[in-house]
Protein backbone atom coordinates (compact mmCIF):
# COMPACT_ATOMS: atom_id res chain seq x y z
CA UNK A 1 0.00 0.00 0.00
CA UNK A 2 1.13 3.23 -0.78
CA UNK A 3 2.19 5.33 2.34
CA UNK A 4 2.45 8.79 3.23
CA UNK A 5 4.08 10.56 5.60
CA UNK A 6 3.13 14.14 7.08
CA UNK A 7 5.88 15.35 9.53
CA UNK A 8 4.57 18.03 11.91
CA UNK A 9 0.53 18.25 13.57
CA UNK A 10 0.54 21.89 13.66
CA UNK A 11 -2.01 23.95 11.00
CA UNK A 12 0.03 22.89 8.16
CA UNK A 13 -0.16 19.05 8.77
CA UNK A 14 -3.41 19.57 10.17
CA UNK A 15 -4.26 21.24 7.10
CA UNK A 16 -3.10 18.38 4.88
CA UNK A 17 -4.72 15.67 6.89
CA UNK A 18 -8.07 17.25 6.95
CA UNK A 19 -7.61 17.59 2.66
CA UNK A 20 -6.94 13.62 2.74
CA UNK A 21 -9.93 13.30 5.15
CA UNK A 22 -12.61 15.15 2.97
CA UNK A 23 -11.45 13.09 0.05
CA UNK A 24 -12.13 9.82 1.76
CA UNK A 25 -15.75 11.35 3.02
CA UNK A 26 -16.34 11.71 -0.65
CA UNK A 27 -15.47 7.99 -1.40
CA UNK A 28 -11.85 7.93 -1.80
CA UNK A 29 -9.42 5.33 -1.29
CA UNK A 30 -6.75 6.57 1.40
CA UNK A 31 -3.19 5.62 1.15
CA UNK A 32 -1.86 4.51 4.25
CA UNK A 33 -1.25 8.40 6.05
CA UNK A 34 0.57 8.37 9.10
CA UNK A 35 1.69 12.00 10.96
CA UNK A 36 4.56 12.38 13.18
CA UNK A 37 4.49 15.26 16.03
CA UNK A 38 7.25 15.50 18.21
CA UNK A 39 4.84 17.70 20.65
CA UNK A 40 2.73 15.76 22.67
CA UNK A 41 -0.65 17.57 21.04
CA UNK A 42 -1.47 19.34 17.74
CA UNK A 43 -1.77 22.85 16.75
CA UNK A 44 1.89 23.69 16.42
CA UNK A 45 3.30 27.35 17.95
CA UNK A 46 -0.56 28.04 18.53
CA UNK A 47 -0.19 25.16 21.34
CA UNK A 48 1.11 27.83 23.91
CA UNK A 49 3.92 26.81 26.35
CA UNK A 50 5.98 28.06 29.01
CA UNK A 51 9.13 26.66 28.15
CA UNK A 52 11.81 28.10 26.44
CA UNK A 53 15.11 26.74 26.08
CA UNK A 54 14.73 22.57 25.56
CA UNK A 55 11.44 20.96 26.39
CA UNK A 56 10.53 18.13 28.79
CA UNK A 57 12.82 15.60 25.88
CA UNK A 58 15.94 18.06 26.10
CA UNK A 59 14.85 19.02 22.25
CA UNK A 60 14.76 22.34 21.54
CA UNK A 61 11.30 24.23 22.34
CA UNK A 62 9.36 24.51 19.19
CA UNK A 63 7.20 27.29 20.42
CA UNK A 64 7.50 31.29 20.02
CA UNK A 65 4.52 32.29 20.65
CA UNK A 66 4.06 34.02 24.15
CA UNK A 67 1.02 35.19 26.57
CA UNK A 68 -1.75 37.76 25.64
CA UNK A 69 -0.78 37.02 21.98
CA UNK A 70 -3.59 38.52 19.77
CA UNK A 71 -4.26 37.38 16.20
CA UNK A 72 -2.15 39.97 14.05
CA UNK A 73 -4.49 40.16 11.09
CA UNK A 74 -8.63 39.91 10.52
CA UNK A 75 -9.24 36.33 11.61
CA UNK A 76 -11.47 36.94 7.97
CA UNK A 77 -8.08 36.37 5.50
CA UNK A 78 -7.16 33.25 7.20
CA UNK A 79 -10.66 31.90 7.53
CA UNK A 80 -11.25 28.08 6.62
CA UNK A 81 -13.63 27.95 3.49
CA UNK A 82 -14.66 25.03 4.59
CA UNK A 83 -14.91 25.49 8.36
CA UNK A 84 -16.13 29.21 9.44
CA UNK A 85 -15.90 30.29 12.11
CA UNK A 86 -19.23 31.07 12.58
CA UNK A 87 -19.66 27.22 12.08
CA UNK A 88 -17.43 26.28 14.71
CA UNK A 89 -18.32 28.96 17.60
CA UNK A 90 -21.90 29.47 16.79
CA UNK A 91 -22.10 33.36 16.54
CA UNK A 92 -20.04 35.73 14.65
CA UNK A 93 -17.16 36.91 17.05
CA UNK A 94 -14.21 39.86 16.76
CA UNK A 95 -11.78 40.21 13.79
CA UNK A 96 -8.78 39.89 15.77
CA UNK A 97 -9.39 36.94 18.47
CA UNK A 98 -6.25 35.99 20.79
CA UNK A 99 -4.57 32.88 20.66
CA UNK A 100 -6.76 30.86 22.48
CA UNK A 101 -9.54 31.71 20.57
CA UNK A 102 -7.48 30.90 17.02
CA UNK A 103 -5.88 27.52 18.65
CA UNK A 104 -9.51 26.17 19.77
CA UNK A 105 -10.76 27.37 16.09
CA UNK A 106 -7.97 25.59 14.40
CA UNK A 107 -8.08 22.22 16.43
CA UNK A 108 -11.96 22.25 16.40
CA UNK A 109 -11.77 21.54 13.11
CA UNK A 110 -9.12 18.52 13.24
CA UNK A 111 -11.41 17.31 16.11
CA UNK A 112 -14.50 17.64 14.00
CA UNK A 113 -12.98 15.75 11.27
CA UNK A 114 -11.56 12.98 14.18
CA UNK A 115 -7.47 13.48 12.84
CA UNK A 116 -6.26 12.30 15.79
CA UNK A 117 -6.25 8.86 14.38
CA UNK A 118 -3.24 9.79 12.08
CA UNK A 119 -0.88 11.56 13.95
CA UNK A 120 1.62 9.62 16.34
CA UNK A 121 2.61 12.17 19.37
CA UNK A 122 5.50 12.34 20.99
CA UNK A 123 7.45 11.31 18.21
CA UNK A 124 9.92 12.96 15.83
CA UNK A 125 11.51 12.43 12.95
CA UNK A 126 15.28 12.24 12.86
CA UNK A 127 16.24 11.45 9.36
CA UNK A 128 14.54 11.35 6.21
CA UNK A 129 16.71 9.75 2.70
CA UNK A 130 15.82 8.61 -0.81
CA UNK A 131 15.54 5.04 -0.97
CA UNK A 132 16.99 4.38 -4.37
CA UNK A 133 16.23 0.88 -4.62
CA UNK A 134 12.55 1.61 -4.13
CA UNK A 135 12.16 5.24 -5.56
CA UNK A 136 10.48 6.13 -1.78
CA UNK A 137 12.17 7.29 1.21
CA UNK A 138 13.64 6.11 4.17
CA UNK A 139 12.11 8.01 7.51
CA UNK A 140 14.07 7.50 10.58
CA UNK A 141 11.69 8.56 13.59
CA UNK A 142 12.26 8.44 17.15
CA UNK A 143 9.71 8.11 20.24
CA UNK A 144 10.11 11.02 22.65
CA UNK A 145 8.41 8.92 25.34
CA UNK A 146 9.78 5.11 24.69
CA UNK A 147 13.29 5.79 23.52
CA UNK A 148 13.46 3.69 20.63
CA UNK A 149 14.39 4.96 16.99
CA UNK A 150 12.75 2.73 14.21
CA UNK A 151 13.25 2.93 9.96
CA UNK A 152 10.15 2.95 8.13
CA UNK A 153 8.96 3.20 4.05
CA UNK A 154 7.28 5.99 2.52
CA UNK A 155 6.49 6.55 -0.76
CA UNK A 156 5.81 10.24 -0.20
CA UNK A 157 6.87 12.71 2.28
CA UNK A 158 4.68 16.18 3.26
CA UNK A 159 7.22 18.33 5.40
CA UNK A 160 4.91 20.63 7.69
CA UNK A 161 7.17 21.65 10.22
CA UNK A 162 6.98 25.32 10.43
CA UNK A 163 9.82 28.04 10.25
CA UNK A 164 9.09 30.19 12.79
CA UNK A 165 11.22 27.89 15.50
CA UNK A 166 14.67 28.39 15.23
CA UNK A 167 15.94 31.73 16.19
CA UNK A 168 18.04 34.05 13.90
CA UNK A 169 20.53 35.25 16.63
CA UNK A 170 23.19 38.21 15.52
CA UNK A 171 25.25 39.16 18.33
CA UNK A 172 26.56 42.95 18.68
CA UNK A 173 29.57 44.42 20.31
CA UNK A 174 29.08 44.84 24.48
CA UNK A 175 26.27 41.76 24.12
CA UNK A 176 28.42 39.96 26.29
CA UNK A 177 29.26 42.37 28.98
CA UNK A 178 25.65 43.45 29.20
CA UNK A 179 24.68 43.39 32.73
CA UNK A 180 21.25 42.61 31.90
CA UNK A 181 19.02 40.16 29.67
CA UNK A 182 19.43 39.45 25.79
CA UNK A 183 17.08 37.71 24.66
CA UNK A 184 15.33 36.31 21.25
CA UNK A 185 11.66 37.25 20.74
CA UNK A 186 11.50 32.98 20.33
CA UNK A 187 11.83 33.00 24.11
CA UNK A 188 9.78 35.92 24.93
CA UNK A 189 7.04 34.39 26.77
CA UNK A 190 5.14 37.70 29.08
CA UNK A 191 5.67 40.92 28.56
CA UNK A 192 5.14 41.46 32.63
CA UNK A 193 8.53 40.49 32.45
CA UNK A 194 9.70 44.52 31.57
CA UNK A 195 7.32 46.29 33.86
CA UNK A 196 8.93 49.05 35.26
CA UNK A 197 12.08 49.13 33.25
CA UNK A 198 13.67 50.81 29.78
CA UNK A 199 13.75 48.20 27.12
CA UNK A 200 15.67 47.78 23.82
CA UNK A 201 13.82 45.55 20.98
CA UNK A 202 15.71 45.16 17.87
CA UNK A 203 13.97 44.43 14.53
CA UNK A 204 11.49 46.49 12.50
CA UNK A 205 9.24 43.44 11.27
CA UNK A 206 6.12 41.79 13.28
CA UNK A 207 7.65 40.53 16.36
CA UNK A 208 9.40 43.94 17.10
CA UNK A 209 6.50 45.40 16.49
CA UNK A 210 4.09 43.55 18.30
CA UNK A 211 6.72 42.72 21.31
CA UNK A 212 6.97 46.56 21.40
CA UNK A 213 3.25 46.97 22.04
CA UNK A 214 3.08 44.14 24.63
CA UNK A 215 6.04 45.43 26.50
CA UNK A 216 4.51 49.09 26.75
CA UNK A 217 0.85 47.78 27.74
CA UNK A 218 1.85 45.66 30.48
CA UNK A 219 4.14 48.10 32.39
CA UNK A 220 7.36 48.68 30.40
CA UNK A 221 8.41 52.26 31.34
CA UNK A 222 10.14 52.88 27.84
CA UNK A 223 10.54 50.85 24.55
CA UNK A 224 13.52 51.47 22.10
CA UNK A 225 13.53 50.18 19.10
CA UNK A 226 16.34 49.71 16.93
CA UNK A 227 16.08 48.96 12.99
CA UNK A 228 18.76 48.12 10.51
CA UNK A 229 17.30 48.64 7.59
CA UNK A 230 14.09 50.52 7.82
CA UNK A 231 11.51 52.56 10.46
CA UNK A 232 8.41 50.91 11.13
CA UNK A 233 6.90 54.54 11.31
CA UNK A 234 3.68 53.67 12.86
CA UNK A 235 2.50 56.79 15.19
CA UNK A 236 4.02 54.75 18.27
CA UNK A 237 1.92 55.70 21.67
CA UNK A 238 3.81 57.51 24.16
CA UNK A 239 7.49 55.70 25.72
CA UNK A 240 8.09 54.09 22.36
CA UNK A 241 10.19 55.35 19.89
CA UNK A 242 12.06 54.00 16.95
CA UNK A 243 16.13 54.81 16.61
CA UNK A 244 18.54 54.05 13.60
CA UNK A 245 20.62 50.66 14.40
CA UNK A 246 22.82 49.50 17.63
CA UNK A 247 26.23 50.08 17.09
CA UNK A 248 27.41 48.45 20.44
CA UNK A 249 26.85 48.23 24.15
CA UNK A 250 28.87 49.63 26.70
CA UNK A 251 27.66 48.19 29.88
CA UNK A 252 23.89 49.37 30.07
CA UNK A 253 24.34 52.35 27.49
CA UNK A 254 23.09 51.57 23.96
CA UNK A 255 24.55 53.63 21.51
CA UNK A 256 22.87 53.97 18.30
CA UNK A 257 24.28 54.97 14.34
CA UNK A 258 22.39 58.28 14.53
CA UNK A 259 25.05 58.83 17.82
CA UNK A 260 21.94 58.82 20.18
CA UNK A 261 22.35 56.58 23.45
CA UNK A 262 19.64 54.83 25.70
CA UNK A 263 20.39 53.03 28.89
CA UNK A 264 18.08 49.85 28.94
CA UNK A 265 17.77 46.80 31.47
CA UNK A 266 17.39 44.06 28.53
CA UNK A 267 17.17 43.55 25.23
CA UNK A 268 14.75 41.64 22.79
CA UNK A 269 15.83 40.40 19.61
CA UNK A 270 13.22 40.01 16.85
CA UNK A 271 15.12 39.04 14.50
CA UNK A 272 13.54 36.81 12.76
CA UNK A 273 13.83 33.15 12.30
CA UNK A 274 16.00 30.18 9.88
CA UNK A 275 13.85 27.68 7.74
CA UNK A 276 15.46 24.96 9.50
CA UNK A 277 15.40 20.90 8.28
CA UNK A 278 18.33 19.15 9.89
CA UNK A 279 16.28 15.92 9.37
CA UNK A 280 16.16 16.00 5.91
CA UNK A 281 19.19 14.62 3.53
CA UNK A 282 20.86 17.53 1.77
CA UNK A 283 19.42 16.65 -1.72
CA UNK A 284 15.84 17.43 -0.37
CA UNK A 285 16.51 19.73 2.21
CA UNK A 286 14.96 23.42 1.33
CA UNK A 287 17.17 26.72 2.02
CA UNK A 288 15.70 29.60 1.98
CA UNK A 289 15.06 32.90 3.54
CA UNK A 290 12.19 34.00 4.49
CA UNK A 291 10.31 34.71 1.41
CA UNK A 292 6.99 34.62 -0.80
CA UNK A 293 8.04 32.26 -2.66
CA UNK A 294 11.19 29.94 -2.12
CA UNK A 295 13.77 28.52 -4.35
CA UNK A 296 13.17 24.85 -5.76
CA UNK A 297 9.73 24.60 -4.61
CA UNK A 298 7.09 24.73 -7.60
CA UNK A 299 3.93 25.93 -6.86
CA UNK A 300 6.00 27.16 -3.24
CA UNK A 301 5.69 22.84 -2.33
CA UNK A 302 6.89 20.33 -4.66
CA UNK A 303 10.82 19.63 -4.25
CA UNK A 304 11.52 20.40 -8.14
CA UNK A 305 14.28 17.77 -7.43
CA UNK A 306 11.98 15.09 -6.81
CA UNK A 307 8.26 15.67 -6.26
CA UNK A 308 6.92 13.14 -4.00
CA UNK A 309 8.95 15.40 -1.61
CA UNK A 310 6.04 18.41 -0.89
CA UNK A 311 6.61 21.61 1.93
CA UNK A 312 4.16 23.06 3.31
CA UNK A 313 3.43 26.59 4.49
CA UNK A 314 7.05 27.62 4.01
CA UNK A 315 6.68 31.11 2.93
CA UNK A 316 6.77 34.22 4.72
CA UNK A 317 3.05 34.50 5.63
CA UNK A 318 0.53 36.74 4.84
CA UNK A 319 -2.18 34.36 4.05
CA UNK A 320 -1.60 31.49 6.81
CA UNK A 321 -4.54 28.99 7.28
CA UNK A 322 -6.67 29.19 3.96
CA UNK A 323 -3.40 29.24 2.10
CA UNK A 324 -1.60 25.85 3.90
CA UNK A 325 -5.44 24.35 2.88
CA UNK A 326 -4.65 24.68 -0.77
CA UNK A 327 -1.55 23.64 -0.63
CA UNK A 328 -2.26 20.51 0.92
CA UNK A 329 -5.58 19.97 -1.66
CA UNK A 330 -2.22 20.36 -3.99
CA UNK A 331 -0.03 17.90 -2.48
CA UNK A 332 -3.04 15.71 -1.83
CA UNK A 333 -4.24 15.58 -5.72
CA UNK A 334 -0.66 15.09 -6.53
CA UNK A 335 -0.51 12.11 -4.08
CA UNK A 336 -4.07 10.56 -5.30
CA UNK A 337 -2.83 10.96 -8.62
CA UNK A 338 -5.28 13.50 -9.92
CA UNK A 339 -2.81 16.31 -10.36
CA UNK A 340 -0.14 15.90 -12.93
CA UNK A 341 2.67 17.88 -12.69
CA UNK A 342 4.85 19.34 -15.91
CA UNK A 343 7.95 18.20 -16.72
CA UNK A 344 11.40 19.08 -14.65
CA UNK A 345 12.24 22.22 -16.86
CA UNK A 346 9.00 23.58 -17.17
CA UNK A 347 8.20 23.68 -13.30
CA UNK A 348 11.78 25.16 -13.35
CA UNK A 349 10.53 27.72 -15.61
CA UNK A 350 7.03 28.57 -13.77
CA UNK A 351 9.73 29.08 -10.09
CA UNK A 352 11.85 31.61 -12.09
CA UNK A 353 8.63 33.59 -13.38
CA UNK A 354 7.41 33.65 -9.86
CA UNK A 355 10.56 34.74 -8.79
CA UNK A 356 11.28 37.19 -11.07
CA UNK A 357 8.11 38.96 -10.13
CA UNK A 358 8.48 38.48 -6.16
CA UNK A 359 12.44 40.49 -6.97
CA UNK A 360 10.05 43.69 -8.10
CA UNK A 361 7.68 43.52 -5.18
CA UNK A 362 7.84 47.44 -3.86
CA UNK A 363 6.82 46.53 0.04
CA UNK A 364 3.43 45.23 1.65
CA UNK A 365 0.99 45.95 -0.56
CA UNK A 366 2.35 44.10 -3.71
CA UNK A 367 3.21 41.12 -1.18
CA UNK A 368 -0.44 40.63 -0.90
CA UNK A 369 -1.05 40.96 -4.21
CA UNK A 370 1.73 38.64 -5.00
CA UNK A 371 0.73 35.89 -2.33
CA UNK A 372 -3.09 36.78 -3.68
CA UNK A 373 -2.17 35.57 -6.90
CA UNK A 374 -0.48 32.57 -5.72
CA UNK A 375 -3.49 31.25 -3.48
CA UNK A 376 -5.24 32.21 -6.78
CA UNK A 377 -3.18 30.28 -8.70
CA UNK A 378 -2.76 27.02 -6.31
CA UNK A 379 -6.75 26.83 -6.51
CA UNK A 380 -7.66 26.72 -9.68
CA UNK A 381 -6.53 22.52 -10.52
CA UNK A 382 -7.86 21.60 -6.94
CA UNK A 383 -11.70 21.83 -5.57
CA UNK A 384 -10.74 23.90 -2.21
CA UNK A 385 -14.38 25.48 -1.95
CA UNK A 386 -14.59 29.07 -3.15
CA UNK A 387 -13.94 31.95 -0.82
CA UNK A 388 -13.85 35.93 -1.71
CA UNK A 389 -10.49 35.95 -2.48
CA UNK A 390 -10.59 39.92 -3.85
CA UNK A 391 -12.72 40.58 -0.63
CA UNK A 392 -9.44 39.67 1.11
CA UNK A 393 -6.83 41.69 -0.72
CA UNK A 394 -9.32 44.42 0.03
CA UNK A 395 -9.16 43.84 3.67
CA UNK A 396 -5.47 43.36 3.76
CA UNK A 397 -5.35 46.98 2.18
CA UNK A 398 -7.72 47.69 4.84
CA UNK A 399 -5.85 46.31 7.54
CA UNK A 400 -2.57 47.98 6.15
CA UNK A 401 -4.27 51.56 6.52
CA UNK A 402 -5.74 50.65 9.67
CA UNK A 403 -2.33 50.10 11.25
CA UNK A 404 -0.76 53.04 9.85
CA UNK A 405 -3.65 55.16 11.16
CA UNK A 406 -3.58 53.82 14.55
CA UNK A 407 -0.78 50.74 16.03
CA UNK A 408 -2.82 50.78 18.80
CA UNK A 409 -6.63 50.98 17.62
CA UNK A 410 -6.25 48.62 13.92
CA UNK A 411 -7.68 45.23 16.51
CA UNK A 412 -10.63 47.10 17.69
CA UNK A 413 -12.13 47.34 13.43
CA UNK A 414 -13.77 44.78 11.92
CA UNK A 415 -14.15 42.81 8.77
CA UNK A 416 -16.91 40.76 7.11
CA UNK A 417 -16.25 36.76 6.45
CA UNK A 418 -15.07 36.06 2.56
CA UNK A 419 -17.11 32.93 3.04
CA UNK A 420 -20.56 33.86 4.71
CA UNK A 421 -20.60 37.67 3.74
CA UNK A 422 -20.92 38.30 7.94
CA UNK A 423 -19.79 41.13 9.71
CA UNK A 424 -17.59 40.75 12.66
CA UNK A 425 -18.75 42.30 15.80
CA UNK A 426 -16.09 44.69 17.39
CA UNK A 427 -14.53 43.37 20.66
CA UNK A 428 -16.34 44.68 24.17
CA UNK A 429 -13.11 46.77 24.85
CA UNK A 430 -10.40 48.20 23.21
CA UNK A 431 -7.31 45.81 22.86
CA UNK A 432 -5.35 48.48 23.89
CA UNK A 433 -6.86 48.63 27.17
CA UNK A 434 -7.95 44.79 26.99
CA UNK A 435 -5.42 42.91 29.58
CA UNK A 436 -6.97 39.75 29.98
CA UNK A 437 -6.68 37.32 26.38
CA UNK A 438 -8.77 34.52 27.77
CA UNK A 439 -11.09 32.84 25.62
CA UNK A 440 -13.72 32.90 28.35
CA UNK A 441 -13.64 36.61 28.78
CA UNK A 442 -13.21 36.74 24.73
CA UNK A 443 -16.28 35.17 23.93
CA UNK A 444 -18.33 36.41 26.90
CA UNK A 445 -20.26 39.23 25.89
CA UNK A 446 -19.34 39.47 22.05
CA UNK A 447 -22.51 38.51 20.70
CA UNK A 448 -24.25 41.56 22.77
CA UNK A 449 -22.22 43.77 20.10
CA UNK A 450 -23.28 42.07 17.18
CA UNK A 451 -25.88 44.46 16.32
CA UNK A 452 -23.82 47.67 16.65
CA UNK A 453 -21.73 46.42 13.70
CA UNK A 454 -22.69 47.19 10.43
CA UNK A 455 -22.62 51.26 11.30
CA UNK A 456 -18.56 50.81 11.82
CA UNK A 457 -17.70 47.47 9.32
CA UNK A 458 -16.29 48.45 6.42
CA UNK A 459 -15.24 46.02 3.56
P1 LIG B 1 3.99 25.30 13.11
O1 LIG B 1 2.82 25.97 13.72
O2 LIG B 1 5.35 25.76 13.51
O3 LIG B 1 3.84 23.72 13.37
C1 LIG B 1 4.85 22.81 12.99
C2 LIG B 1 4.70 21.52 13.78
O4 LIG B 1 5.70 20.59 13.34
C3 LIG B 1 4.89 21.68 15.28
O5 LIG B 1 3.81 21.11 15.97
C4 LIG B 1 6.20 20.96 15.56
O6 LIG B 1 6.26 20.38 16.85
C5 LIG B 1 6.23 19.91 14.47
N1 LIG B 1 7.59 19.43 14.15
C6 LIG B 1 8.66 20.22 13.85
N2 LIG B 1 9.73 19.44 13.59
C7 LIG B 1 9.33 18.15 13.74
C8 LIG B 1 9.99 16.89 13.62
N3 LIG B 1 11.29 16.80 13.26
N4 LIG B 1 9.27 15.77 13.86
C9 LIG B 1 7.95 15.84 14.21
N5 LIG B 1 7.29 17.00 14.34
C10 LIG B 1 7.96 18.14 14.10
N6 LIG B 1 -0.16 33.45 11.83
C11 LIG B 1 -1.40 33.97 11.73
O7 LIG B 1 -2.15 33.59 10.84
N7 LIG B 1 -1.85 34.91 12.60
C12 LIG B 1 -1.08 35.33 13.64
O8 LIG B 1 -1.52 36.18 14.43
C13 LIG B 1 0.22 34.78 13.78
N8 LIG B 1 1.01 35.14 14.82
C14 LIG B 1 2.23 34.58 14.95
C15 LIG B 1 3.00 34.94 16.06
C16 LIG B 1 4.23 34.37 16.27
C17 LIG B 1 5.04 34.78 17.47
C18 LIG B 1 4.73 33.43 15.34
C19 LIG B 1 6.08 32.82 15.55
C20 LIG B 1 3.99 33.07 14.23
C21 LIG B 1 2.73 33.63 14.03
N9 LIG B 1 1.92 33.28 12.94
C22 LIG B 1 0.66 33.83 12.83
C23 LIG B 1 2.42 32.42 11.85
C24 LIG B 1 2.43 30.90 12.08
O9 LIG B 1 3.57 30.51 11.39
C25 LIG B 1 1.22 30.17 11.48
O10 LIG B 1 0.02 30.68 12.01
C26 LIG B 1 1.21 28.66 11.73
O11 LIG B 1 1.46 28.31 13.06
C27 LIG B 1 2.14 27.89 10.82
O12 LIG B 1 1.77 26.54 10.90
P2 LIG B 1 2.74 25.34 10.51
O13 LIG B 1 1.98 24.09 10.75
O14 LIG B 1 3.29 25.57 9.16
O15 LIG B 1 3.96 25.45 11.52
P1 LIG C 1 10.85 38.70 10.19
O1 LIG C 1 9.58 39.16 9.61
O2 LIG C 1 11.67 37.75 9.41
O3 LIG C 1 11.72 40.01 10.49
C1 LIG C 1 13.02 39.94 11.01
C2 LIG C 1 13.51 41.32 11.39
O4 LIG C 1 14.79 41.19 12.00
C3 LIG C 1 13.65 42.27 10.22
O5 LIG C 1 13.18 43.55 10.60
C4 LIG C 1 15.18 42.31 10.02
O6 LIG C 1 15.65 43.54 9.55
C5 LIG C 1 15.67 42.11 11.42
N1 LIG C 1 17.04 41.58 11.49
C6 LIG C 1 17.47 40.38 11.01
N2 LIG C 1 18.78 40.23 11.25
C7 LIG C 1 19.18 41.36 11.89
C8 LIG C 1 20.42 41.79 12.39
N3 LIG C 1 21.54 41.04 12.26
N4 LIG C 1 20.49 42.99 12.98
C9 LIG C 1 19.38 43.77 13.10
N5 LIG C 1 18.18 43.41 12.63
C10 LIG C 1 18.08 42.21 12.04
O7 LIG C 1 10.62 38.03 11.62
P2 LIG C 1 9.52 38.32 12.73
O8 LIG C 1 9.93 37.50 13.91
O9 LIG C 1 9.30 39.76 12.95
O10 LIG C 1 8.19 37.73 12.12
C11 LIG C 1 8.08 36.33 11.89
C12 LIG C 1 6.70 35.80 12.18
O11 LIG C 1 6.51 35.86 13.59
C13 LIG C 1 5.59 36.56 11.53
O12 LIG C 1 4.80 35.70 10.76
C14 LIG C 1 4.75 37.11 12.68
O13 LIG C 1 3.41 36.85 12.51
C15 LIG C 1 5.31 36.53 13.92
P3 LIG C 1 15.73 43.95 7.99
O14 LIG C 1 14.39 44.56 7.70
O15 LIG C 1 15.99 42.67 7.22
O16 LIG C 1 16.84 44.90 7.94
Amino acid sequence: MTRVAVIGAGPSGLAQLHAFEQARKKGTDLPEIVCFEQQSDWGGLWNYTWRTGLDEHGAPVHGSMYRYLWSNGPKEVLEFADYTFEEHFGKPIPSFPPREVLYHYITGRAEKDELRRFIQFNTAVRWIAEDSSTGGFEVTVESLTGGHTRVEQFDYVIVATGHYSVPNVPSYEGFATFPGRVMHSHDFRDAHEFAGKDLLVMGSSYSAEDIALQSKKYGARSVTITYRTKAMGFSWPAGIEEVPLLTKMEGNTAHFADGSTRDVAAIVLCTGYRHSFPFIEDALRLRTANELYPPNLYRGVFWLDNPKVMYLGMQDQYYTFSFFDVQAFNARDFVLGRLTLPSSKDMAGDIESWRARQATLAGPSDDIEFQADHLLALSKDVNYPAFDLDLTREQFRRWEHDKEESITGYRDKSFASPCTGMVSPVHHTPWWEEFDDSMATFMGDGSKQADVTAAQAGP
